[in-house]
């Protein structure tokens, strides 16, 4: 099995290649790709340097094709890298809309997976930490409504809105003005109510993406989800107030106790002792934590908890990565893809 990363410079590549080193999805070969301007730089996996090459327009010679590049270049490129027969596990929001296109949680919709034609999404970071908590408790008790307020990483915009943080943390520490270029104000000492385009309904497109695909991962399309995206001055990590209105009561015993048994979860709670989600304890886990788990004030029989997960690796490299590793484990990595719809 040969594998390539494209965009493997960038937050989440560079969380691909240490993901993987700890992986045990067999590949006998792995290729790194960047834009140009990285072309011949090196990326250590494994105690080697491995080469960095510009991206080809046309097709490249892999079995399975990480893709963590941007929509753009997803959107162009993917249909010709399916064309070559590889399948591509996209981390981007190019094709999680798409119906021929399955988007994945191993832990939520594992066997959808084995439908794609080419192409499988990685949900977008922020649905991807919540689905992971929810989806227990929507099995057992069935969400009705779901209420969530983000608090996100500037990982989230990429290696570039780290920088962006750091730097302008430095200027205005030393009086400096704090030029926005990521972020639409400046991010330190700062929160930002604004996370991707305004749409017509007046949510972000972000606010968007949980409900959109939080529906399509569950399978549930009239589940009503609604979210306010909210950037924080943190370097990784996502964090998300959840509000949950049940179709069965649920106490918050029960729930704690059928989450400590959940996969990808870590129940942090216990208040008592200060123990709780955040990104201070959550960066670099593989889990999400979920804590402050009570009986909500706003829906009776209904759940409030909070969050925190690693978005650069259960948001992106480390579900792309599940993905590929589910796949392999069913037999399903290797074979021809069927390259027809999306062609
Ligand atoms: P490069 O580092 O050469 O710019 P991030 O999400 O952290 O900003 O990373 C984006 C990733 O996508 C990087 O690896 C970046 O490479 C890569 N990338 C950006 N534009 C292109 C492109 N046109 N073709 C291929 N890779 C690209
Ligand atoms: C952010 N969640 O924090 C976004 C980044 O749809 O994959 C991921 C965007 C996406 O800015």
């Amino acid at each position: 099995m040969r594998l390539a990363i494209v965009g493997a410079t960038g937050a989440v590549g560079h969380e691909l290649l240490r993901v993987l080193e700890k992986s045990s999805l067999q590949f006998d070969h792995l290729a790194l790709y960047a834009s140009p301007r990285s072309a011949g730089s090196t990326l250590m996996f494994k105690g080697e340097p491995l080469t960095v090459q510009a991206t080809p327009d046309g097709p490249i010679d892999a079995d399975v094709i990480l893709a963590s590049a941007g929509g753009s270049v997803s959107k162009a490129l993917a249909p010709v890298w399916v064309k070559g027969g590889a399948l591509v596990i996209d981390n981007s929001s190019a094709f999680r809309y798409d119906d021929a296109v399955p988007l994945v949680i191993p832990e939520v919709n594992g066997q959808a997976a084995l439908k794609h034609q080419g192409i499988i999404a990685n949900p977008n970071c922020t649905t991807a930490i919540a689905a992971v908590a929810v989806w227990p408790l929507h099995q057992r008790y069935g969400v009705k409504r779901m209420i969530v307020s983000t608090y996100q990483a500037t990982s989230g915009a990429g290696a570039k809105g780290m920088q962006e943080l750091e730097t302008q943390t430095h200027r205005l520490l030393h009086g400096q003005a704090a030029e926005a270029e990521v972020f639409a104000h400046p991010i330190p000492f700062n929160v930002i109510p604004h996370i991707d385009s305004f749409q017509d309904n007046g949510y972000t497109k972000e606010e968007m993406k949980v409900a959109w695909e939080t529906q399509k991962i569950f399978g549930e399309p009239d589940l009503v989800v609604s979210c306010t995206a909210v950037r924080i001055p943190t370097m990784r990590t996502h964090s998300e107030a959840i509000t949950l209105e049940l179709h069965h009561p649920a106490t918050p015993d029960e729930a704690r106790e059928l989450l400590r048994h959940a996969p990808g979860v870590e129940v942090r709670d216990d208040p008592a002792a200060q123990l709780y989600p955040m990104p201070l304890t959550a960066s670099g886990k593989y889990d999400v934590e979920v804590g402050r788990i009570r009986a909500s004030l706003a829906f009776e029989g209904g759940l409030e908890l909070f969050v925190s997960g690693d978005q650069l690796l259960k948001g992106a490299a480390l579900n792309a990565v599940q993905i590929a590793e589910y796949l392999q484990e069913q037999g399903a990595l290797g074979q021809p893809t069927r390259a027809t719809a999306l062609s």
